[in-house]
């Protein structure tokens, strides 16, 4: 451990929290709500039109002060500061974090290196504007002077996670005679899928990377461009029909895209946390400017909640201490996501990006190896389709699941009886989840002797409820910001950097050193272990 610093478990806080732990780990919801008759509306905090109940949580008045210790010890606030102040936190990469720039409303400054970076923000954010509206009312032409209907964007994690999931959030509000495509994968399907029933006299390709170096969007941005050439068999038209979303402009020229319709990022935005950026042309095209800002509005909205609200009403802070609570001490391997909205179908999708790329560490910030759990697996799936999958195992399985309800309280496309019995079956999962059944309780509905165990739900399984009004667009902006800075809450805590991602190199060199060995036209001497080197022989033999 490095001088002068204490390593997380030897913080006060940190050993009070195991004393705690032993004490209630064995105490039920049950017992917890009978004794304290206020809890559900104690342990609840409303901000930001977010009303977060985590009184289901399995923490008692005790858990939660030493909990906010924990933060405090943890010197959260200042860290907080630090990434706001646009230091370089993301010390293993030499680089500022401040995506929470990109939702500045005008006439805020923000200072980085002595420059206000502000004027530059929304200078993108306007040329963007104007783009998209250009799209919207039918005025880019393509090639051959037909109006823009499909619109595709191209791009991997970061460059495409966010803005798949915000589409489909937002559907409601986007301008429907218009069609988005999403083509990520390297896999021909892929593209082949997205694009076969396109014309692509009336397709604009959005080519998004931050570095436009990565192998599967480069890949598939040059499948893009032959496809459009075949039917348009002229180079002039790439310009019409390509724009690109990077902060590499020399490789976006190379490509032949008009660095005039070039939409720059810079970096002190990191892919998974880039959304807000002009990562996000694809949905200010599909959802229109005015509902892009409000999206942002949210966000800086939930921004400065985090960094002023005390951290005991603070719901990203209480959020992400909940999530210690039950992966580091209760040991809870995953957290499952399990939104009550349908439009919020690829928000577990996006979330797994950003937690698990963010806090799947083993190192701290300084490389040492932690001696606790780090970043719970998350997952999830819309209500109530889950109810008849996967939440047999969260109720009566042996592993202890952690959820995360979100509900709203309106419907967008209300339809007589349906948005109340979708909110029945939120509230009712969380209710069956904590309370659970007792064996006397079984037996006394009549069930015989041979089925009570199966019957029995034992109870006690830990639940957050995030209950909004509705799926606006700035709604959706207060939601994401919520879960970034309750990643930001756990790094901050667990003593890791969240906004590297080495763990993803590996595997991108040995692709590329493989690719050679699988196209080259005569046997290559293969140096792999004897697995590979016999899957490569079997594949090269097969294809
Ligand atoms: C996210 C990661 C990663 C990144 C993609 C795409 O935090 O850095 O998911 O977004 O690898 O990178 P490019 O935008 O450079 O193509």
């Amino acid at each position: 451990m490095t001088a002068g610093k204490l390593g997380l478990t030897e913080l006060a806080s940190w050993k009070a929290l195991k004393t705690n732990f032993e004490k209630v780990k064995n105490d039920h919801l049950r017992e917890l709500f009978s004794m304290e008759a206020d809890r559900g509306g104690r342990l609840a905090v409303e901000a930001e039109g977010i009303y977060f109940d985590y009184s289901k949580q399995r923490i008692t008045d005790e858990t939660m002060q030493l909990l906010l210790a924990l933060a405090q010890e943890s010197g959260l606030k200042a860290k907080i500061e630090a990434m706001f102040r646009g230091d370089k936190i993301n010390l293993t990469e030499n680089r500022s974090v401040l995506h929470t720039a990109l939702r500045v409303p005008k006439g805020k400054a923000v200072m980085l290196e002595g420059k206000d970076i502000m004027p530059e923000v929304h200078a993108v954010l306007d040329k963007m504007a104007g783009f998209a509206e250009k799209i919207r009312k039918g005025e880019w032409q393509g090639y051959t002077g037909k109006v823009i209907k499909n619109v595709v964007n191209i791009g991997i994690g970061g460059s495409d996670l966010g803005p798949v999931m915000a589409y489909e959030a937002l559907k409601n509000y986007t301008k429907r005679g218009l069609l988005f495509r999403f083509v990520s994968n390297v896999d021909d399907t892929d593209f082949a899928e997205a694009t076969q029933d396109l014309n692509a006299e009336e397709t604009l390709f959005i080519i998004s990377s931050k570095t436009f170096t990565t192998l599967e969007t480069m890949t598939n941005a040059h499948t893009a461009r032959a496809w459009v050439l075949k039917t348009l068999k002229d180079t002039q038209a790439v310009a019409k029909h390509f724009v690109a979303v990077s902060t590499n402009a020399v490789e976006v020229s190379k490509f032949g895209i008009d660095t005039a319709n070039m939409f720059g990022f810079w970096d002190w935005v990191g892919g998974r946390y880039s959304m807000t950026s002009a990562i996000g042309l694809s949905n200010m095209i599909a959802f229109g400017p005015e509902n892009f800002r409000a999206m942002l509005d949210g966000f800086h909205q939930m921004d400065e909640h985090f960094r002023n609200v005390a951290f005991e009403k603070n719901i990203p802070v209480l959020m992400g201490l909940l999530g210690i609570w039950n992966t580091s001490f209760f040991g809870a391997e995953t957290l499952a996501v399990l939104p009550y909205e349908q439009y919020l179908k690829r928000f577990p999708a996006y979330l797994q990006q950003l937690t698990m790329e963010s806090n799947g560490k083993q190192v701290t910030i300084t490389g040492d190896r932690v001696d606790y759990q780090t970043g719970a697996i998350y997952w999830g799936e819309p209500g109530t389709n889950g109810q008849h999958s996967f939440y047999q195992m969260v109720h009566q399985g042996t592993k202890l699941i952690p959820c995360d309800f979100i509900a709203f309280t309106k419907a967008l496309n209300p339809i007589g009886r349906h948005h109340d019995i979708l909110a029945a079956n939120v509230f009712a999962q969380a209710e069956a989840l904590a309370f659970g059944k007792t064996a006397q309780e079984v037996k006394m509905d009549g069930a015989p002797d041979t089925l009570v165990a199966h019957k029995t739900f034992e109870g006690n399984k830990p639940s957050s409820m995030i209950l909004m009004d509705k799926l606006t667009p700035n709604a959706l902006g207060k939601l994401i910001a919520l879960y970034e800075h309750c990643v930001f809450t756990q790094a901050a805590v667990w003593q890791i950097n969240a906004f590297d991602q080495w763990g993803v190199q590996l595997g991108k060199v040995l692709a590329d050193k493989i690719i050679p060995e699988l196209e080259s036209q005569e046997a290559p001497v293969l140096k792999h272990d004897s697995s590979t080197n016999t899957l490569i022989k079997r594949y090269r033999k097969l294809k």
